[in-house]
């Protein structure tokens, strides 16, 4: 087992009671229980309260454009297979800005794990509906109501048969925790989708609100079962199910596509002096 204080603690810049305090330190808990070292790990970030994150640990970090982490964490994984990678964001960057890239991302299943913080809207920005916000949910912006259907992250994940699809909550710190774990050990892209509190610009979804619905999935539920697996992923009401809905190990990842990378890390090739000269001579 790592340790959680090499990671480091830091002042954060979120309201208190904001879930993404939790979610941190699951984060944390989960890289620890990995025996994966700061060094050994990437994040990479789009805009957000919840991009934020990877700011607020002793790792490395990739910060890009708002709903771009996925493309930053392929790239990073790519070209250093070795690393643990992790995209992580809001619903907002990885539903809506970054939509595209979430159904490429499942679609190419390259060995990262996404951490979608979801906290059904746009906190950053002063809470505007985000795709995930549910139907009728008013906000300044949206007076009247949000008018269209809430985006279903994992109903879409599973439909799409991705390897790894999981929810977890950020009162539920140790079960999230777990599931991180999980989601970084599984061989392909992995998705664990994180209900959090935003208390400052979500006066319906409280945490409260989450603590009553959401529910852990018990031994009953088969998560290598699609058609359970996709009924599971389709209930939000009065329960809410969270664990892991989906799980399959038998998809190729992209990486298995390309021999090339199996030789080792595109970021250091070290092709020796003789191939150099060698190389250089055919320009002579
Ligand atoms: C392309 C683009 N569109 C919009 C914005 C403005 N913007 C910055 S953060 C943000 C909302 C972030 O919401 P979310 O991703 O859900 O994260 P949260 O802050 O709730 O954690 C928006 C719309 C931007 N920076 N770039
Ligand atoms: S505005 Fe919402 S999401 Fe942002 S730090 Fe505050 S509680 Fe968290």
């Amino acid at each position: 087992m790592g340790s959680i204080e090499a990671y480091g603690e830091f002042d954060t810049a979120w309201c208190p009671g904001c879930g993404n305090h939790s979610i941190l330190q699951a984060v944390k808990m989960a890289l620890a229980q990995s025996d994966i070292a700061p060094h050994e790990v990437v994040f990479a970030s789009g805009i957000g309260q919840a991009a934020k994150a990877p700011h607020y640990l002793r790792a490395n970090v990739f910060n890009g454009l708002h709903g771009r982490a996925l493309p930053a964490a392929t790239g990073i994984k790519l070209a250093n297979p070795e690393l643990t990678v992790i995209a992580e964001s809001g619903d907002g960057c990885n539903y809506g800005e970054g939509g595209n890239h979430f159904l490429a991302a499942i679609r190419r299943n390259v060995n990262i794990t996404l951490l979608a913080h979801d906290n059904q809207i746009y906190g950053l920005t002063k809470g505007q509906a985000s795709p995930t916000t549910e139907t009728g949910h008013t906000t300044k912006a949206q007076p009247g109501g949000a008018p269209s259907a809430p985006f279903n992250p994992l109903a879409v994940a599973v439909s799409m048969e991705a390897g790894f699809v999981a929810r977890g909550f950020s009162g539920e710190q140790e079960h999230l925790a777990d599931l991180i774990q999980q989601a970084i050990a599984h061989p392909g892209f992995a998705l664990v989708d994180i209900l959090q509190p935003c208390v400052s610009f979500n006066t319906a979804n409280t945490y409260g609100w989450y603590k009553k619905r959401c529910t852990k999935l018990t031994a009953d539920h088969d998560p290598t079962d699609w058609a359970q697996a996709m009924q599971i992923a389709r209930q939000w009401g009065e329960t809410i199910p969270i664990g892991l809905v989906y799980h399959a190990t038998d998809r190729p990842t992209f990486e298995d596509h390309f021999p090339v990378l199996s030789k080792g890390p595109l970021s250091h090739p070290n092709p020796g002096q003789t191939t150099v000269r060698d190389l250089l001579a055919t320009f002579a």
